[in-house]
């Protein structure tokens, strides 16, 4: 069985559950890596259930999301054989461990993470949550508990897991080592895929305008209509340039990451054809990656037994470590041991 004892390292990362689809930002910026680190690495993929309540939610939706998102993952290739695929508010080692960090961070350098900036920005940071300011010191959490080599995660990522590392060390240097320091793993063609329709801003669950994000889940003639309608410019050359034409670049960034085509070989092939036949072609290419996925999902999304086993296993064997880690951690910060 998958879940005997492995010396393989670990590779970790979590998703929120924030909206009924993952977009293609998610997707080849993210998820696309979790499935090919399956092979070397010992895998545990969550949905970040507790971070998706940091902003305002639906609690009628927050359950039904987190099984579409645990179906989406499965039908996109992570196999709950090989990897831990789990809830992350079934295991409440996360919010335990981040008690603790949240002892460790200052007030000024939890302030001044970019995405607490931008999201508080919204309603002015006097009416944002706590939850929204701690955010990060709960994925430090989430990623600690495991001692990953890797974290894979967008662009967008990067100073979270800077915080992590510092957390990390702040712990191992103020107690005894106990946290492996875990590297991002962000690769670079498809860290940031932008929103069809403002290239200037990141595709994004909450911050794209609904013809801006091509859903994983939308039907595929709506997200064909997208890419034919997306934002370029008006000199109708194919050509990769990221200051000049960041429409264009990302719509080539997206085929080629589709298809395994080169950037260069592409835009060879649509030498004088001009945008209409580029995006004709792109959008197929895209109907032909999300009508399976779609089945896919939706097949497994029928078998709600077979899914919620899925994440009781994965629930399981993601305890088995973050128990053990947190268990070190009352030990050094020095908690009178609970007797039995
Ligand atoms: P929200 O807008 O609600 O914050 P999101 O669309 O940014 O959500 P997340 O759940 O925050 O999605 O991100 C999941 C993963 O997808 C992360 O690793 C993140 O870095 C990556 N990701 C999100 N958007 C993009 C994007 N446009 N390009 C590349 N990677 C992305
Ligand atoms: N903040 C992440 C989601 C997330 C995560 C994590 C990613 C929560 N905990 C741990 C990697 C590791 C995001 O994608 N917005």
């Amino acid at each position: 069985m998958s879940s005997a004892p492995t010396a393989l390292p670990r590779v970790l990362s979590g998703i929120q559950p924030t909206a009924d689809s993952f977009h293609f930002g998610n997707y080849l910026g993210a998820l696309r890596q979790w499935v090919s680190f399956q092979d070397d690495f010992e895998p545990f993929f969550f949905i970040a259930d507790l971070h998706a309540i940091s902003v305002s939610h639906d609690p009628k939706k927050l359950a039904d999301r987190t099984l579409v998102s645990a179906a989406q993952l499965i039908a996109m290739g992570i196999d709950p054989e090989r990897s831990a695929i789990f809830a992350q508010s079934h295991l409440p080692e996360h919010a335990e461990l981040a008690w603790i960090l949240n002892s460790l961070t200052s007030f000024g350098e939890a302030r001044r993470m970019t995405q607490f900036k931008d999201k508080s920005a919204k309603d002015g940071e006097g009416s944002a949550s706590i939850g929204l300011l701690t955010y990060p010191i709960l994925q430090a959490a989430d990623i600690l508990l495991y001692r990953p080599q890797y974290v894979p995660v967008g662009e967008d990522q990067r100073q979270h897991l800077e915080l992590t590392r510092d957390l990390a060390q702040r712990f191992n240097h103020r107690y005894k080592k106990t946290f492996r320091l875990p590297e991002p793993y962000i690769l670079k063609s498809t860290a940031k895929i932008l929103d069809l329709q403002q290239p200037s801003n990141k595709m994004s669950k909450s911050g794209s305008s609904p013809n801006g994000i091509i859903d994983l889940l939308d039907d595929p003639a709506v997200s064909a209509k997208k890419i034919r309608t997306a934002v370029t410019d008006s000199d109708s050359v194919v050509r990769f340039d990221e200051a000049e034409k960041p429409g264009v670049s990302n719509l080539l960034t997206i085929y080629s990451a589709l298809t395994g085509r080169t950037i260069e070989e592409l835009v060879a092939s649509y030498d004088g054809r001009g945008y209409g036949d580029f995006k004709a072609d792109l959008a197929e290419v895209v109907v032909d990656f999300v009508t399976p996925f779609r089945d896919r999902t939706r097949e497994l999304l029928d078998d709600r037994a077979e899914l919620d086993a899925v994440l009781k296993g994965g629930a399981e064997r993601a305890r088995e470590v973050a128990s053990r880690t947190l268990a070190d951690v009352y030990e050094r910060v020095g908690f009178l041991r609970a007797q039995a």
